[in-house]
């Protein structure tokens, strides 16, 4: 008898709070079950106004609640930064987005703060908030947060940058590259993976070959914890441990909340195809909001009657966003083409080409390229450069010996081998405000940047409706005739010049190359800066003293002429330069126009060329097909056609996979001076 009255006692007695011992008080948990309810609502709207027909597409987050508002609530919001992903919607309601907002965006309205209706739902950013703009493409955003956090650690600020992720992004190499680098250099970074057991429809078996995604950070060098997603104390108390030792200079920590997707992947998705609904209906006693909701009664944080009130009164706060939402106003046609570039040189008056003073020091390109560098470090402390080899060595060229020992190695860093996150930690140190120049050893190995050079650097400020610009500049070696073979001789502007928002520019004298690696520097837009390998030691020429500047999408008339125009840039501008001069002694004037920048391209000043000499060559080194010989050309029958005295022609690499190594093999398919005079005169006699 005396042991069933001391059990009826025990089930009356409070159970132990947890939250207290979290430091958490009791309107912390109500305002967490609160947020917890008001993503479970925001949700289930959502995927009502799809089924609807009045919104098109949905990512649920319903089960991933806890995980969620359990890791956001360890941030400082607004001083922190977030890198949700596209199923946070109680990650970004706990940052301080509104049900509204995420409902703008469900509805692609014009006022929409994620995008203004430019991205899909899901894709969350806002600078307000210190919400990074994120994409489609899995983990891309792994390598802008190392670069955030290291932004912090170089200027010594107390953020923690904090990123989000399923467990199958942890498949991708940009996870490896950028928590191995964030590993390196102990930075204050969180990365919480909430494993929900599937990416689409496949398992975490076929997934990883290590049970859990926390296993990786060792390797790593830092620590990965589990924890119960859908215990949000649980959650809270590991990311909460996970920030502070962040926040106090002892590096990242992994924690994998395992939790569970309870919908389909999304709007789009029958996930009956690949998991039965008993598994579901038993994840479902699992739901992480009954369960916090059992916590707080237990806890006689509310009572049975408040609790319902705050439901209600939580649904009724969505039910309203959502029919306010509805009314807004879906974004104006006409602003689909605006914010490409924060600085969008087409809609200026084009600036003229500026003349170098007399007055100079004589230098090569490489020289100068180093010299400006060390310039622009000297007079910016947010100027930086990182790259493979760019800190002791001075990089494989040298083009930045010296800065390391002038500015530290912090500020000319050393990269692990690694070009996606070479680009994507760039990406992030722009973000955080400062001003990276990233060198990419070759051109050649631009292409595993690819994904971060077209999918982030060149769509973050379009897609973020303006909210964000990438002030970034890549440096890369470029271009063959070196003996060098497939994969050190490259051109690979068509490429980038083809994708909207980046700005492609190939300067090839001393005075350009100093002058517009200061504009890209200043640039707020991503800029891909190409430098011809071989003009570094073979090309000198006056450099300006002082901030000699040279804008960007301005064309050089390199030398004027009446009977027929060049059109070219890079090496190929030093070798029309020759050719035209031969062509001189047979009383052929000869304009060469060096394009510098291949985009946005200067068209004004070669249409202009060519309604007045009526004949238009165009050179370069990349093959001929689909590059910018086709697109000058194209530019030029559409606006000078009836000015022409000659079809405009291309003279260019033959559409071969790559420059081959042997001299021989490698000659035969080089555009050379004599190839250049032949086909000028060709086309003056045409
Ligand atoms: C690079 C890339 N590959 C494929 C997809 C298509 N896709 C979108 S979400 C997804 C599954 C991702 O799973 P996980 O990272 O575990 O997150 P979850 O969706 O399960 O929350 C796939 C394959 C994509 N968006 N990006």
């Amino acid at each position: 008898m005396a042991r069933v009255i001391h059990e009826r006692a025990a089930a009356r007695a409070v159970p132990p709070a947890r939250h207290r011992q979290l430091g958490l008080s009791d309107d912390d948990v109500i305002g967490m079950y609160r947020t917890v309810l008001l993503a479970r609502f925001v949700d289930q709207k959502a995927w009502s106004l799809t089924r609807t027909g009045k919104a098109r597409f949905y990512i649920p987050g319903e089960g991933q609640e806890a995980a969620q508002v359990g890791s956001a609530w360890a941030l400082r919001a607004g001083h922190d930064v977030a890198l949700p992903y596209y199923r946070d919607v109680g990650v970004v309601l706990t940052l301080g987005m509104t049900p509204y907002e995420i409902l703008l965006a469900v509805l692609a309205k014009g006022d929409d703060p994620n995008s203004g209706g430019r991205q899909m739902p899901n894709h969350w950013g806002s600078k307000r908030l210190g919400i990074i703009t994120g994409s489609s493409p899995i983990g891309t955003q792994f390598p802008h947060a190392a670069g955030l956090a290291l932004a912090s650690n170089l200027r010594g600020d107390d953020k923690v940058t904090v990123t989000w992720f399923g467990e199958a992004a942890a498949s991708k190499g940009d996870f490896h590259e950028a928590l191995n680098f964030a590993g390196i250099h102990r930075l204050p970074a969180v990365f919480v993976c909430e494993n929900n057991g599937y990416a689409i429809s496949v398992g975490m078996r076929k997934q990883s070959a290590v049970p859990d995604v926390a296993d990786r950070a060792a390797s790593y060098g830092f620590d990965g914890v589990v924890v119960d997603g859908n215990d949000i104390l649980d959650v809270y108390a590991a990311t909460l441990a996970a920030v502070a030792r962040a926040r106090t200079g002892k590096g990242p920590t992994l924690v994998e909340a395992q939790t569970y997707r309870l919908m389909p992947h999304t709007t789009d998705d029958d996930d009956s195809v690949y998991r039965s609904r008993e598994e579901v209906k038993a994840a479902r006693r699992r739901d992480p909001v009954p369960r916090l909701k059992r916590y707080v009664l237990d806890q006689r944080l509310l009572s049975g009657q408040e609790a319902v009130l705050l439901e209600q009164a939580a649904l009724e706060e969505v039910a309203e966003a959502g029919r306010q939402a509805e009314l807004a106003d879906p974004p104006r046609p006409a602003t689909a083409s605006t914010r490409v570039y924060a600085s969008p040189l087409r809609s200026r008056p084009r600036p003229a080409s500026p003349v170098p003073p007399a007055e100079g020091v004589e230098r090569n390109v490489l020289d100068t390229v180093r010299q400006t560098l060390h310039d622009l470090m000297a007079e910016d402390e947010r100027v930086m450069v990182l790259g493979e080899d760019v800190g002791l060595l001075g990089g494989v060229f040298r083009a930045t010996q010296g800065l390391q020992g002038a500015f530290g190695a912090g500020r000319a860093l050393d990269t692990p081998l690694a070009e996606s996150s070479i680009v994507g930690i760039a990406i992030g140190l722009a973000l955080a405000g400062l001003r990276p120049v990233a060198e990419i050893q070759f051109a050649d190995f631009m292409h595993s940047t690819f994904d971060q050079m077209v999918s982030e650097a060149a769509k973050i400020h379009y897609r973020s409706n303006g909210d964000f610009s990438v002030p970034l500049v890549v440096r890369t070696p470029w271009g063959g005739g070196g003996h060098r073979g497939p994969y050190h001789s490259q051109a690979i502007e068509s490429f980038y010049a083809h994708v909207a928002g980046l700005k492609v520019v190939v300067p090839s004298t001393p005075a350009d190359i100093a002058g517009m690696l200061r504009s890209a520097v200043e640039d707020p837009d991503p800029v891909l800066f190409l430098e011809h390998k071989k003009t570094y030691r073979k090309i000198t020429g006056l450099v300006p003293h002082g901030a000699w500047r040279v804008p960007i999408g301005v064309a050089d008339v390199a030398r004027p002429g009446d009977d027929m125009t060049i059109i070219t840039y890079g090496l190929h501008r030093h070798l029309s330069l020759e050719a035209a001069e031969i062509l001189a002694t047979e009383d052929y004037s000869v304009e060469v126009i060096d394009l510098r920048t291949i985009s946005p391209l200067d068209t004004d000043t070669f249409v202009g060329s060519a309604v007045r000499t009526g004949r238009v060559l165009v050179v370069h080194e990349d093959n001929v097909s689909f590059g910018v010989g086709a697109e000058v050309a194209a530019t030029v029958a559409q606006e000078a056609f009836y000015d022409l005295d000659a079809p405009v022609r291309r003279l260019a690499m033959p559409d071969v996979p790559a420059m081959p190594y042997e001299i021989g093999l490698e000659r035969a398919l080089s555009v050379t001076t004599t190839d250049i005079v032949t086909a000028a005169r060709a086309l003056l006699e045409e």
